[in-house]
């Protein structure tokens, strides 16, 4: 497909999912509002909508909880509670209590860049910053400086492999999936999604939390799943780059989140790297056992332009090995191609994610890697251009699996166009 009809695609795509006040990730699998899908598609929709893209992100941050966190997913009360589970009556509120990586100052900084609206920044700048407060101060779970997730889908990758020996110590009660009914499994392939045992254990961390009222005391005694992420810290620390540039646009003080930013680094390296396997793994709170598998989130760190150019290079290198592909014939994979339980089509453990391989794509042009990175690039197009914006493909095939018309995929197809 060419260029200019691959932009007309995703352009289609985008208009299809917007609902007059954000974008569904997609009409048939995803009926909500997701917050850092929000944000990629923001990224999207500031070459093609400016003005959309502000209200984007505007209906998220109206949901932002007192205490700065961003709810993972807004859901619309006109969306009837059969249409997504687990919806607001298992969450018991209009939002979710999780969050999702902070991809949010980012995505503001680039509407920044082509509208130029200064009064919408400045009306950012506040709620951003309150955003990352409460992930400094109320998820430094282990004390290290890096944030912890209490739940998988706070990593935004739902069933990585990074999270199978934290789930396999806590019980995958049956009984749940009997009282709750999970309706994914009616709209997608089972065999493209988690699996029962996985739902039983998403359920139970996600209501053990909720039970709580989504405190955050004592995360780490108290609270089953406590995992820290290395994209997910990776993305906040881009954050914080981000906040010193728009903080430097509006007159403001930008040391500060500079500082961070390095502060988040250093911990990543000290705490999240392994130098046995060249690239970062997430790490259980308060064991602190790095996580065997080798999975895209540990390659992720390379969007930082801080990272230590040793270790740039080894995560480049780690992502060209056979084990992620990065250089071959199709974008780099969700997890380890060479790992035995290597699964082609279960969503994040094998298939090829967009906004996985465009974090990769701006880490190797920071990292002054410009062939790897348009070649990156023009596979992804490929990829979106042969088989249409799906939420993720196939890595043997390039067949898009899970929802058609996924909103991700066609907005950072077309930031990729420009
Ligand atoms: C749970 C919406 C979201 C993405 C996540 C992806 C998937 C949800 C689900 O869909 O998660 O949050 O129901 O499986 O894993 O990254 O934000 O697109």
């Amino acid at each position: 497909m060419g260029r200019t009809a691959l932009r007309t695609l995703a352009e289609r795509v985008l208009d299809l999912n917007w609902t007059g006040d954000h974008t569904v990730p997609s009409r048939s699998l995803y009926p909500h509002q997701w917050s850092w899908d929000s944000a990629f598609v923001a990224i999207g929709l500031a070459h093609a909508a400016p003005d959309r893209a502000w209200r984007e992100l505007e209906s998220l941050f109206r949901a932002q909880w007192a205490d700065g966190r961003v709810p993972h997913i807004v859901f619309n009360p006109a969306v009837p509670e059969g249409d997504y589970f687990p919806g607001p009556a298992f969450w018991d509120g209009p939002t979710t209590g999780l969050v999702q990586p902070p991809v949010h100052a980012v995505a503001v900084r680039e509407i920044f860049r082509r509208t130029a609206d200064r009064e919408r920044l400045a009306w950012f700048y506040p709620r951003l910053c309150a955003q990352q407060a409460y992930l400094t101060t109320r998820r430094d779970a282990a004390g290290d400086g890096l944030v912890s997730i209490v739940h998988p889908w706070e990593s935004g990758l739902d069933n990585s492999p990074s999270w199978d020996e934290a789930l396999a110590r806590l019980p995958a009660d049956p009984e749940l999936l009997r009282v709750h009914r999970r309706r994914d499994i009616r709209v997608a392939a089972p065999a493209h999604r988690p699996t029962d045992a996985d739902y039983a254990r998403y359920l139970a961390i996600a209501g053990a939390y909720r039970d709580r009222g989504y405190h955050d005391d004592d995360l780490a005694g108290r609270h089953g799943f406590v995992m820290e992420c290395p994209s997910f810290n990776a993305l906040r620390a881009a954050a914080d780059i981000a906040l010193a540039e728009i903080a430097e646009e509006l007159g403001l003080p930008a040391a500060h989140h500079r500082e961070r930013a390095r502060a988040i680094v250093s911990a990543m390296v000290e705490h999240l790297f392994d130098p046995r396997t060249g690239m970062f793994h997430a790490r259980a709170v308060p064991s602190g056992e790095r996580a065997a598998a080798r999975c895209v989130n540990g390659l992720v760190p390379l969007v930082l332009p801080g990272l230590p150019e040793e270790i740039a290079a080894s995560l480049v290198e780690a992502a060209t090995s056979p084990r992620f592909g990065l250089g071959g014939a199709l974008p780099v994979t969700s997890y380890d191609r060479t790992a035995a339980d290597f699964d082609p089509v279960r969503y994040w453990r094998g298939p090829i994610w967009i906004n996985m391989n465009w974090l990769l794509h701006r880490g190797l042009l920071g990292h002054n890697h410009p062939a790897p990175a348009a070649l990156l690039r023009d596979r992804m197009l490929d990829l979106v251009g042969t088989g249409g914006c799906y939420e993720y493909y196939h890595p043997v095939t390039g067949a898009g699996l899970g929802a058609a018309e996924f909103s991700w995929t066609a907005a950072l197809t077309l930031d990729l166009l420009e």
